[in-house]
This record gives C-alpha cells, sequence and structure tokens, in this order.
C-alpha cells in the first residue's frame, strides 16, 4: 500500500456536500508522512511531503543522474581505442548503460516537480553536483576494468540500499540500475582476470590502475560521517538507509578477497583483517582532496565540465525537433479529437 491510498482517504472524510469542506491541516499530513515512513511504507508523488525531503530528494537524485551522465566520460573516451570487437561492444553496452540510468534518475526527480532542463542548466552553470570519481582521469585501458570493479562496485554497494529507500520512484528506478551495475562490475573484473593473466606489462598496468582508482573510489562515499551534513535527517527519512562509513567498511570488507583472488595489491599499509570487529581496518583517504576535487578543483573537472556544456549545446537541434514533433502530434491528435466530437 502507498500512503497516497490512506491519504487520499483521509481528504474525502471531510465530507462530500455543502460548504467546501477543510482539508486535512499541515500537522495532520506530517504526523500521516511520519508514520508512513516510521511503518516503512513508501512515499509517492501525489503524497504531501515536507519541502525539506522533496529538497533532498531532488538534490541527492539530481547529482545521482548527473555523476551517470558525466560518468559516461572518462570510460567512453575508450571505445574507440578498445583492443577488440567484444571490448568495444561490451564497453558501448555500459556506457549506453550509464545514460539510460541518468534518464530514469531525471525522471525520478521530476516526479518531485523538478525541471528536467533546470537541473541540467544547474549542472552545467556548476550549481549542483556530480560524483567525485569522475574527475579522474583514464590513462590505460586497465582504467576500464577497474572503474567497472571498484566504481560499479561501490555504487552497488551505496545503490542496493537505496533500492529500500522511501520515496516510491526513487527506489524502483534504483532496482533497474542496481542489476546492470552488477552486470558492470563483473564485466569489469573479467576484464582485469584476463589482463592478469597476459603479460607483465599488462599486470602492471593493472596494478597501476588499481594504485590510481582505490583512494578515490574510497571517497565516492563521501565524507566521513562526523563531517557529512546532510546524513543524519536523510537517515531519518529513510532515503539514506546507512551512514557513509559503514558503506565505505562494506566496500572494502566486499573488495579485499576479490583482490586477492585476482593477484593485485590495495595501496593501504593499514589495511588488515580484525577479527575482534570483524571487519578489515584501513587507512584515512585525503579529505582534502575530496573538498578540493568537490569544489571543482580535480585533476579532470574543467574537462569534464566542458564536454558536458559542448555536448549540450550541441544537442540543441535534437531538443528543438523532438519539441516540434511533439506540438505537432498534439495538435494532430486535438484536431481529431475535435473531429470526432463534431
Ligand atoms: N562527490 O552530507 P553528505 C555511479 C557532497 S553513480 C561529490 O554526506 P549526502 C554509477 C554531497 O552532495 C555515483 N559530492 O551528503 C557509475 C553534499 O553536498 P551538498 C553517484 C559529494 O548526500 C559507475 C556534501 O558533499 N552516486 O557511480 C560526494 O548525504 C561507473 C556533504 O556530503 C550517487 O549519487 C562525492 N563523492 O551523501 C557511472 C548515489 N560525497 O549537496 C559510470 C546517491 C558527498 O549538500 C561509471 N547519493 N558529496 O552541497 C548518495 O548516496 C549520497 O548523495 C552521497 C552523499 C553518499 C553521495
Amino acid at each position: 500500500m502507498t500512503t497516497s491510498d490512506s491519504a487520499s482517504s483521509t481528504s474525502s472524510a471531510a465530507g462530500p456536500a455543502g460548504p467546501r469542506p477543510e482539508g486535512p491541516d499541515e500537522q495532520d499530513l506530517e504526523q500521516h508522512f511520519d508514520a508512513t515512513i516510521a511503518r516503512d511504507q513508501r512515499i509517492e508523488p501525489r503524497d504531501w511531503m515536507p519541502d525539506g525531503y522533496r529538497r533532498t530528494l531532488i538534490r541527492q537524485i539530481a547529482q545521482h543522474a548527473h555523476s551517470e551522465i558525466i560518468g559516461m566520460q572518462p570510460e567512453g573516451e575508450w571505445i574507440m581505442k578498445a583492443p577488440s570487437l567484444r571490448r568495444k561492444a561490451i564497453l558501448f553496452a555500459k556506457v549506453q548503460d550509464e545514460a539510460g540510468h541518468g534518464l530514469y534518475l531525471y525522471s525520478a526527480a521530476e516526479t518531485l516537480g523538478a525541471d528536467r532542463a533546470d537541473l541540467t542548466q544547474r549542472l552545467i552553470e556548476g550549481r549542483q553536483k556530480y560524483s567525485s570519481i569522475f574527475n579522474y582521469p583514464t590513462l590505460s585501458f586497465a582504467d576500464v576494468g577497474v572503474i567497472g570493479w571498484f566504481v560499479d562496485g561501490a555504487a552497488i554497494c551505496n545503490q542496493v540500499p537505496l533500492c529500500r529507500s522511501s520515496y516510491g520512484p526513487y527506489a524502483r528506478a534504483m532496482v533497474r540500475i542496481c542489476k546492470e551495475e552488477s552486470f558492470h562490475q563483473r564485466q569489469g573484473y573479467e576484464l582485469l582476470m584476463t589482463m592478469m593473466r597476459g603479460t607483465d606489462a599488462q599486470r602492471e598496468m593493472v596494478q597501476d590502475a588499481v594504485d590510481r582508482w582505490w583512494w578515490p573510489s574510497l571517497m565516492m562515499f563521501g565524507p566521513p560521517d562526523d563531517a557529512s551534513p546532510n546524513s543524519a535527517q536523510s537517515m531519518a527519512w529513510k532515503i539514506k538507509r546507512h551512514s557513509n562509513d559503514e558503506l565505505r567498511q562494506r566496500f572494502v570488507d566486499m573488495t579485499v578477497p576479490q583482490a586477492e583472488k585476482l593477484g593485485v595489491t590495495l595501496p593501504d599499509p593499514e589495511l588488515r583483517w580484525n577479527a575482534e570487529r570483524g571487519h578489515h581496518d584501513f587507512g584515512t583517504p585525503d579529505w582534502s582532496e575530496l573538498q578540493r576535487v568537490i569544489s571543482g578543483d580535480g585533476p579532470c573537472n574543467a574537462q569534464r565540465m566542458e564536454r558536458r556544456r559542448t555536448a549540450h549545446e550541441e544537442g540543441a537541434w535534437v531538443r528543438e525537433a523532438a519539441s516540434a514533433y511533439a506540438a505537432k502530434q498534439a495538435k494532430q491528435s486535438e484536431r481529431a479529437r475535435k473531429g470526432a466530437a463534431a
């Protein structure tokens, strides 16, 4: 059941005829919202929700959508340079999936009243963020494998719990996205396995990519819990189900045995199993680097934004053509409707 079922029954209980019945006041609506969250039920687009809940969701979903779209760039650079037709086809499909994820997510943001064109404008003007991870360069084909293994792996750790997020359209988008991300992760790992069975030079490429992507991947989960201003409220609203540090730990625990199997070394001298905690201990990421990258000063921020701006400008004619076609279709159906009525 959605809250809409009970929200609409609350409104209709106000009475059918006579002077306009008074709807539920803000306090009732808020209590209803809180009770829905407490019962672990979903909030749907037509339900009442606090402004802060709506704003937080638009912020997070838009950042997520932008990340998927900008995230096409680092790997996209390798489509033309992939070493075989098979690898090219796989990479093509993966990058296309990322475009699809961005589109589901923009649609989910639209159910909250956001306007897609406005969200894109905010990204292009640097007023909305996207994930820090996509501001690092892809220097060799091994980076494609490591992005699949680490970045998609981190995305899965972060996003599987979002399938239980309290906002219906976001949670449902995540189910399909996670299925595709898990395919992406496997393709990355399989590529690295193949390279590790190859020459010394290939094994060196893999280790080099692991060394460069490990710490930025840990930073993807966001600042540590004591420096994460949004976590407490987002968790109370059950938008986020786990804190940034919990998910980071989950990623480390999941990845260490995979690294052993692959035969690579994770570049952290403090990384070791802690039997008492039942988790791996690990070193502290350079949080000042995360802040620098988030605030626009990472290795590839300027390049990523420039490419996104150019793509947006070059796509203007497609948007215009699509709008003109939609307007023409609407006019034709209106004429047909009037003709049928006459
Ligand atoms: N990069 O208070 P918190 C993918 C910002 S998709 C940039 O902890 P929150 C698929 C944060 O927005 C990857 N900014 O914030 C793929 C906030 O700023 P604001 C994207 C970051 O929201 C794979 C401020 O710092 N995934 O990889 C980052 O509670 C391969 C304070 O932080 C998602 O977006 C960062 N790493 O937690 C595609 C998942 N971390 O807005 C291609 C959904 C934090 O207050 C190839 N999002 N910030 O000005 C989330 O789960 C959350 O938004 C977090 C941040 C965990 C990212």
